[in-house]
């Protein structure tokens, strides 16, 4: 990791959380040490040929977010080592990273089987499809669902010897909704919190988890359940509701109280957000803008529309591939003024969905350049299905005209707002599925779709196509202002301080924060 990164990092949080909010507002400061919970640690330990470990850092904005409040307050990160053989000299490697991290790293260790069952099965192949609304992919399989809960039994015990009275204990997302509760029955009584990064589905497709009742449960042990956007929180109440009878609701405003039988907690929206400042200072490198340029030079006197996903079901590649051809087909003049590149980051590809979905997405690609492309002409979509180095991706950032970021459901998507911070020319359009998590705070300078409606993307493809200049800035200055006024550290900041502080008036909201729409705004 980049040490001149992680310092300005943790100069950012000490500006965030020490001692005043954005309105000048004293803040209070408690110091409990914070205990992470995810699924993987933010470093991969991989074995060497040489029979040793190598340590490959995290990245993604989380974990440049949590590292600097981990060393300003003291914790660990307990999670997956990524590795299921032989462990061997593991526990020194971790010590070494430990060590150079100004943490703790603590690692629980998974078998073939447990990766089978809990990871692949139930965590990717039952909660994955069910909460992004596609129970059709669901394998329920009991096998899968006795493993997740022992999985979920041995983090808790770790966490159990790990954690202090004083700590805070915040776990990561749907491979570990049952740790609280595993922890619980052990004895635990630290106060925890819960952040789903992916979307809560509404009740008539959570009740077809054969394992509702239990998972509801479990997740009302955590003291803070966070969601996305309101729309997940609702749909969590209502499913409670359903399953549980009498559930009370009490105060208003980005977290309520919920009681639900013999169970109290809080459940909030928290909006996740990128390290704004560092993606715009990366973009406006001039190792950036000579990439940026070197793709103006290779795909010359069009626009570039740009798609970048991980290779997912839910990402929607195969429909605005499909869009895209409609807007060829039917808008003549888009015809060798635009090109299509299409990054798709190799995922999951040993499930034989994600095998099938390659498949359809290549063939969509060769059809499409197939009728339109001209030998040594122009090339409709660039297809690249490889992941891209950091700099490559900021350059396609910055060189793109127009973001075609349509997935069917998403919890957020970091990827529509990397765009809008590396747009530094303020002269993009971003077009975002209004399924995505981050449609809420970006819908009134996206062009919002329904990637399912072929035809109303295509249009929206010709209409950011044809926008004028003004237009294009007025929304991409707006987009900008919201992404960098709710970054990733203020949505740290924010949810430590529901979860620590509790006194919601403290919160460190930036002046110009647009609060999301009332439920029904969006139409989803
Ligand atoms: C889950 C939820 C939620 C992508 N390709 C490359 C690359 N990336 C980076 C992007 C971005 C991240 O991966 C993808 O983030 P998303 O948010 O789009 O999607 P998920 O991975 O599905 O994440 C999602 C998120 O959690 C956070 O809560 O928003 O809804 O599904 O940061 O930049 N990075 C590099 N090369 C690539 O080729 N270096």
């Amino acid at each position: 990791m980049n040490r001149d990164s992680n310092k300005d990092h943790k100069h950012r949080h000490e500006t965030y959380a020490a001692k005043s909010d954005s309105r000048g507002k004293p803040m209070k400061r408690s110091k409990e040490r914070l205990i992470v919970v995810s699924n993987r640690l933010p470093y991969v330990f991989a074995r060497t040929p040489e029979g040793g470990w190598k340590t490959e850092g995290g990245s993604g904005g989380l974990v440049s977010a949590l590292v600097p409040v981990l060393r300003d307050r003291g914790g660990t990160w307990l999670g997956w080592t990524g590795s299921s053989g032989d462990g061997t000299g593991l526990d020194q490697a971790m010590a070494q990273a430990s060590e150079q991290l100004g943490f703790n790293l603590r690692g629980v260790q998974l078998d073939a089987a447990d990766v089978d069952n809990f990871y692949h099965g139930f965590s990717n192949e039952v909660i994955w499809p069910l909460f992004h609304d596609l129970p059709s992919l669901c394998v329920f399989d009991p096998k899968y669902w006795h493993s997740y809960k022992e999985v979920n039994r041995r983090f808790a015990e770790a966490l159990v010897e790990e954690c202090g009275k004083a700590d805070f204990v915040w776990v990561h997302d749907y491979h570990l909704m049952n740790v609280a509760a595993e922890a619980r029955s052990l004895g635990c009584k630290v106060r925890m919190g819960f952040f789903l990064h992916i979307p809560f589905p509404p009740p008539d497709i959570f009740f077809k988890l054969p394992w509702r009742s239990s998972l509801l449960h479990a997740l009302l042990r955590f003291d803070l359940i966070g969601f996305q956007t309101v729309r997940d929180r609702r749909n969590f109440i209502q499913c409670l509701r359903l399953s549980e009878g009498q559930v009370t609701v009490q105060g208003k405003g980005n977290v309520v109280t919920v009681t639900a039988g013999a169970y109290t907690t809080r459940v909030g929206n928290f909006p996740i957000s990128i390290d704004y400042g560092n993606f715009a200072r990366q973009a406006a490198s001039a190792e950036v803008a000579a990439r940026a340029d070197e793709l103006h030079r290779l795909l010359p006197n069009r626009k570039l529309v740009l798609g970048i996903d991980r290779l997912d079901y839910t990402k929607g590649i195969p429909h605005r591939l499909r869009a895209f051809r409609d807007a060829l087909d039917r808008y003549p003049e888009l015809r060798e003024r635009l090109s299509l590149i299409q990054v798709v980051v190799p995922s999951r590809v040993d499930i034989p969905e994600y095998h099938s979905l390659k498949i359809e997405i290549e063939q969509l690609v060769g059809e499409i350049n197939g009728k339109y492309m001209r030998p040594g002409g122009w090339v409709p979509v660039w297809y690249v299905y490889s992941s891209l180095s950091r700099s490559d991706l900021l350059a396609y950032y910055r060189a793109a005209h127009i973001a075609l970021v349509t997935p069917l459901k998403d919890g957020m998507n970091l990827v529509a707002k990397e765009y809008c911070a590396c747009s530094i020319e303020e002269e993009c359009v971003l077009i975002l599925s209004e399924f995505a998590g981050a449609a809420a705070q970006l819908q009134r300078g996206a062009l919002l779709v329904n990637p399912h409606d072929m035809e109303g993307v295509a249009d929206a493809i010709y209409r950011a196509y044809t926008m004028s200049d003004d237009e294009r800035r007025n929304r991409m200055r707006r987009l900008r202002r919201g992404v960098r006024e709710c970054d990733i550290f203020w949505w740290v900041d924010t949810y430590l301080q529901a979860a620590i502080e509790r006194d919601l008036s403290d919160y460190p909201q930036p002046q110009n924060y647009v609060p999301e729409p009332t439920p029904d705004y969006v139409p989803i």
